[in-house]
């Protein structure tokens, strides 16, 4: 893999990527022997090559409590396990990440809780992965952390290891100071973050977010894209993320994928239209705002079922967390309550999967709808709605997109929509329901352009360029982080 130049993408230096998750899961054989199995998705893929084969790691855990393996080889990469304890677990992971942190970065759509000891342990975890990884990493390697689990990490990273170039990407949008700043520990998160020399984000005003809350909270001076701190300038920056448009356009084209399309319209009962939903059970991602609209549309006549039908996959996703059980009972009852009016002896109105799908029958389901329907109230990106483009090469099907994912500043063409206004979402899925096929051919083709550009590999190069860039450009840069003091001690209190 080369950058523009020619050269191997990040130099010659080793690549040690930092991730919540290691890219493997551990699957249990038949015969009751167990090994390890690459992740699916398309984020490991991507970011392999650089890793791979140059003295690579990542840094992760396992995703079971207790003892961590040893490390061992996988795909030409080092992995390096950290355990986590069950209450860890419970208090890292399930707590402060996903009941504190992620519902405060989605806009508040349920309510964050703030509680001391999911903070100390959020805390004491990121300092386990650093530790790890400043004894991991080759001199001068290149660190790339991941995600709002592990934004502690840089800056514990740098103290340890000022030699070290270090990027983080948030794949989770970044709130504004207004939002961000109920959170008790926002001065230990910012600092955290100003650890890294390259701090990126999916939508420029993400970016632009962070910056304000560095000048704001901290008194930084901060130029648009970038602040000065600690002798050094931490960039921010949008790169938004994509999918392996190739593989997925090559698997949605393969005979099975084409064969099962056609099966599954067929086992549906020959609808006029299929409508589509995606998504893991999650609250951010507005599944109840598309039976919503889907039900006051059959309530209005403006549909009939089972001639028009919504197929909702909704894979099981944080099943431990209190927010999460609520929700999907919520999502459940609305579903039967649908089909107990609306469904016939021939067939349920909305069929709802609470199961996770083997990728190749995603991809039928993306070549059999007619519409795919993305309402979250907020996402960082939004892969399904890029992998239903990816699927479409026959330039049929539309796509009626949020316009609080990420994804709508790329794909303009959807038929975009605010998924707080359920008018709005029913007259734009009847557009799309009702466009005539040239009108639809049209907007799948320009948003393929698009996707054909920029895909996953064009995301990762463009991170690796831009921290190689930044470290090139950092004056005295390194040094500085060896001696300086934080701003705080890390463990909170809130200040600032
Ligand atoms: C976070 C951010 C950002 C879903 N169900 C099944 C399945 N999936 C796959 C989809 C897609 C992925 O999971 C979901 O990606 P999203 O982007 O929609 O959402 P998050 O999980 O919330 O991801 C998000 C992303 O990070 C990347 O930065 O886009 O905004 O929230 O690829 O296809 N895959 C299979 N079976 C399923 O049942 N095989």
């Amino acid at each position: 893999m080369t950058d523009g130049t020619g050269d191997e993408v990040g130099g010659e230096s080793p690549v040690v990527v930092v991730a919540n998750r290691l890219p493997v899961d551990q699957v249990t054989d038949p015969d009751g022997s167990t090994r390890w199995q690459r992740s699916p998705g398309g984020l490991v893929t991507a970011l392999e090559p650089f890793v791979a084969g140059r003295g690579g790691a990542w840094v992760g855990w396992s995703g079971s409590a207790g003892e961590a393996p040893e490390p061992f080889e996988s795909g030409g990469m080092s992995l390096i396990p950290i355990p986590l304890t069950e209450e860890e677990v419970d208090r890292y992971y399930e707590g402060m990440s996903n009941a504190s942190l992620w519902p405060l970065y989605h806009d508040v759509v349920e309510k964050p809780e703030y509680h001391r000891n999911w903070w100390d342990t959020y805390v004491q975890v990121n300092k386990r992965f650093a530790e790890r990884t400043a004894e991991i990493a080759a001199e001068n390697a290149i660190v790339w952390v991941h995600d709002y689990q592990l934004q502690l990490v840089p800056a514990m990273l740098r103290q340890q290891r000022p030699d070290l170039t270090i990027g983080f990407f948030l794949h989770i949008p970044f709130p504004p100071y207004e939002l961000f700043t109920q959170l008790p520990w926002r001065s230990a998160i910012v600092e955290g973050l100003l650890g890294a020399d390259l701090v990126g984000f999916q939508r420029p005003s993400a970016a632009t977010n962070f910056v304000q809350l560095a000048r704001r909270l901290h008194d930084l001076p901060a130029r648009k894209n970038a602040v000065e701190y600690d002798g050094r300038t931490v960039t921010a920056k949008a790169f938004p993320i994509s999918i392996d448009v190739a593989a997925f356009d090559e698997l949605a084209r393969s005979r099975e994928v084409l064969a099962r399309a056609e099966e599954i319209r067929t086992e549906l009962g020959n609808p006029d239209k299929i409508i589509l939903g995606v998504d893991r059970l999650d609250y951010t991602k507005g599944i109840s705002v598309r039976l919503e609209a889907f039900e006051e549309l059959l309530e209005d006549g403006a549909v009939e079922a089972p001639g028009t039908v919504l197929v909702q996959v909704a894979t099981p996703s944080r099943e431990r967390v209190e927010h999460y059980v609520h929700m999907r009972e919520t999502i459940e009852q609305q579903v039967g309550h649908i089909n107990g009016v609306f469904g016939s002896i021939a067939g349920p109105a909305v069929h709802y999967f609470n199961q996770s799908m083997p990728r190749e029958e995603l991809a039928a389901l993306y070549r059999a709808a007619d519409v795919m329907l993305v309402t979250p109230y907020r996402d960082g990106m939004n892969l399904v709605a890029k992998e239903y483009v990816a699927a479409r090469s026959d330039l049929g099907g539309t796509l009626v997109l949020s316009e609080f994912a990420g994804a709508a500043a790329e794909l303009k063409q959807a038929f975009l929509v605010n998924p707080h206004d359920i008018a709005g979402v029913k007259s734009q899925l009847l557009r799309a329901l009702r466009v005539d096929s040239r009108e639809a051919a049209s907007r799948m083709r320009a948003m393929r352009r698009h996707l054909a550009k920029n895909d996953l590999e064009h995301w990762a190069t463009s991170f690796f360029d831009a921290l190689k860039a930044q470290d090139s450009g950092q004056p005295s840069g390194r040094a500085a982080g060896r001696t300086a003091e934080p701003l705080s001690d890390g463990r909170g209190g809130a200040q600032g």
